[in-house]
């Protein structure tokens, strides 16, 4: 039978001795994703499909999902003496560790259901989560201790509620994929050492929004568009969106392709839709591991100070040789 995911992480641990203990940090966040697998798959049969008739920082109306995999995520993660605090795309704040339980070393911030307008239509959806060592000496972290570049994470990592719920991991040594045997209850080894091919021949890109992309990117997708035709590309391409980042990206590292959320002018003062903490570091993280790349177009998104627990950031990552080509294109501007 294949490697369960603790084993995984307790051989990876004696591969690569750190002095981060990887398998209780991420014991939590399993248990929170198996929780979260469990409402999503029974959906309209728990009563938990539609709005919760509230809206999050980010203004946007929340599902009954949203909250309740955000509760989820935070009774998994507070008691166990691993965190300082938590932030979540779905609290306008940091949750501190409530004075009972003890504190950790680590900060985590999550996105409790990625691409949750998708889960009333069935269409996958998926959790991410990035983890940071608190800095030294902070017992009572604020989120300004969260706004650390996503290179000092030490793990990030998704889970997928597609045809199969799968867990997609890097803590700095390669990605490897996980799915859920639902009959034992335990995440398996299924996709060991994912990279993402450097050609590809798929873009993913919110398209209804071209009249507002950058020059930049509005010359990489109309050759994408013309493909082998004048004016085009030396080969022609295929689209995808499913308004899941989660799911682009996984489809990314098994067959490659380049997932665009640009910069755009829709909404003045926005640099883009995707959150830099619980969505672009740990998918740049990923990624990065995966032998891709991970762009904002003019820089590299891991290397990006961010300024705020819910500031957005342009997102252009995938195959290497595409996201070069579109970074070329912005050189200049
Ligand atoms: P649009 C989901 O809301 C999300 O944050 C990402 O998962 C997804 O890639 C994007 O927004 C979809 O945005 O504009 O197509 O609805």
């Amino acid at each position: 039978m294949a490697k369960n995911l603790v084993q995984f992480l307790i051989e990876e641990q004696r591969r690569n001795p750190t002095d981060d203990d990887l398998t209780g940090l991420l014991d939590d966040i399993v248990i929170a994703c198996k929780k979260i697998a469990y409402n999503v798959n029974k959906g309209g049969l728990i009563g938990v499909l539609g709005s919760a008739g509230s809206e999050n920082v980010q203004g946007e109306t929340q599902k009954k999902l949203d909250v309740i995999t955000n509760d989820i995520f935070i009774e998994a993660c507070e008691w166990s003496g691993h965190y300082a605090a938590l932030a979540s795309e779905e609290m306008d704040d940091v949750h501190p560790i409530p004075a009972q339980y003890p504190k950790g070393k680590y900060l985590v911030s999550f996105d409790p259901l990625d691409g949750s307008s998708n889960i009333d239509v069935n269409i996958s959806v998926g959790t991410i989560f990035s983890i940071l060592r608190c800095p030294k000496g902070v017992t009572t972290p604020t989120a300004e201790d969260f706004l650390q570049p996503g290179t000092r994470q030490i793990c990030a990592g998704y889970a997928l509620y597609g045809p199969a719920t799968m867990m997609v991991l890097t803590t700095g040594n390669g990605v490897n994929g996980f799915t859920l045997d639902n009959g034992v209850g335990e995440f398996f080894l299924t996709h060991p050492n994912m990279t993402v091919p450097v050609d590809t021949q798929e873009f993913a890109i919110n398209a209804s929004n071209q009249r507002f992309w950058e020059a930049p990117v509005q010359r990489y997708i109309d050759e994408c568009v013309k493909g082998k035709s004048p004016g085009g590309r030396e080969k022609n391409f295929n689209m995808r969106w499913v308004a899941s980042m989660v799911a682009e990206v996984h489809r990314i590292l098994v067959r490659g392709g380049i997932f665009m959320y640009p910069f755009d002018t829709k909404e003045a003062g926005k640099a883009g839709k995707l959150r830099l903490l619980y969505e672009a570091n740990p998918m740049s993280f990923i990624i990065e591991q995966a032998g891709g790349l991970a762009s904002t177009g003019r820089g590299r998104i891991m290397e990006l100070k961010p300024t705020g627990l819910h500031q957005r950031v342009p997102v252009i990552l995938g195959s290497k040789n595409e996201v070069e080509r579109v970074v070329s294109y912005h050189k200049g501007t």
